[in-house]
């Protein structure tokens, strides 16, 4: 097992957390940033909310890279320079890397050894995702980063016969305001050569009781993982927020094309951070806004990977049209 170094990005997380929570609640309306949702339970709720019926975007994801796993391996190793260029596999917030296993299994077919470099901030997740790649897939070596890819990672430069394939899925790009995504798109396309790619999943606009319906679920998990900010800013910041006094909303905002998550106040209070010497108001029915979710329509993507400096090579979506990914090459 490759060991995987510890960085500032945990070090500091605290002050972040701190930084986070002054900046939000003193704002008008309150905000939280969506980072937050992921301390231990957090993550924990996030993989059941991807095994919930109405969260259509992960089995969605899923089955499209499943079908076309060989074609998006195909196309990102196409070739005008090199005949047989290697392919090197690298995924920005890759978490458990559970989908990943799909291309990296069609990337080993075509190729032989395959070097899969996960980009995440936890090192538990990466070490897990290691053990289980490394177990599952003999023939891909994991080289983990411990990083946060929004904020100055370094990727290895490549062999002049290897090529980068930079896996950007699970709709992660939504949770971005357009100008914070397209900084982030070109940030990694600066660190590409010509021949690289980068693969983006994209969750797309649909009616709006299947959107809400996807995170405001029926058994209530959504809806823990909104309130669970609040525990985690309990512990953190020895908080006094009561959970069951704010409840979760989820909107769809056909204006900004996007999912919102707000926390409800149900009543007037004050919540005291102790750990800060801060105090927030609320009154009753303000929210606070923890969540964009950004559902793009047909052109879009092609547009902000455009923008960010990618030729729009191909791509895949499912039968109704609910998700899609796309190939952006660098020429
Ligand atoms: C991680 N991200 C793509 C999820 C989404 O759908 O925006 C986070 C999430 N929020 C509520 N449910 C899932």
């Amino acid at each position: 097992m490759t060991p995987v170094a510890s960085t500032p990005t945990e070090l500091n997380i605290d002050q972040q957390v701190a930084a986070a929570v002054c900046t939000g609640l003193a704002s008008t309306p309150k905000t939280l940033p969506p980072w937050l949702f992921y301390d231990e339970a957090g993550s924990r709720l996030f993989e059941q909310i991807t095994e919930l019926p109405e969260y259509y975007l992960t089995r969605t994801e899923r089955d499209i890279l499943s079908r076309h796993a060989d074609q998006i391996i195909a196309h990102a190793t196409d070739s005008r320079t090199y005949l047989t260029p290697r392919l090197r596999i690298a995924e920005l917030g890759a978490g458990s890397a559970d989908k990943t296993r799909i291309l990296l299994r069609a990337a080993v077919e075509a190729q032989g050894e395959v070097l899969y470099e996960p980009v995440d901030v936890s090192t538990t997740a990466l070490v897990v995702a290691q053990s289980r790649i490394e177990r599952e897939i003999p023939d891909v070596r994991v080289r983990p980063i411990v990083g946060d890819y929004t904020n100055g990672f370094k990727f290895e430069p490549t062999a002049p016969d290897e090529r980068r394939l930079v896996l950007y899925i699970g709709s992660s790009i939504g949770n971005f305001e357009p100008a914070e995504a397209a900084h982030l798109l070109a940030k990694v396309r600066a660190q590409l050569r010509p021949g690289d790619g980068m693969l983006l999943g994209v969750d797309l606009v649909k009616d709006e009781p299947l959107l809400v319906a996807a995170y405001d679920d029926a058994a209530g998990i959504t809806a823990a993982f909104n309130k669970n900010m609040l525990a985690r800013l309990n512990r953190d910041l020895c908080a006094n927020f009561d959970p069951h006094s704010f409840a979760h909303r989820a909107v769809w905002n056909p204006v900004n094309s996007r999912m919102e998550m707000h926390l409800e106040s149900n009543r007037a209070q004050r919540v005291r951070f102790a750990a800060l010497e801060f105090e927030a108001e609320f009154a009753a029915g303000e929210t606070i806004h923890t969540e964009c979710s950004y559902k793009y329509r047909p052109g879009q993507a092609e547009a902000m990977l455009s923008r960010a400096g990618f030729e729009p090579a191909a791509n895949w979506t499912d039968e109704k049209g609910w998700f899609a990914v796309h190939l952006g090459q660098v020429h």
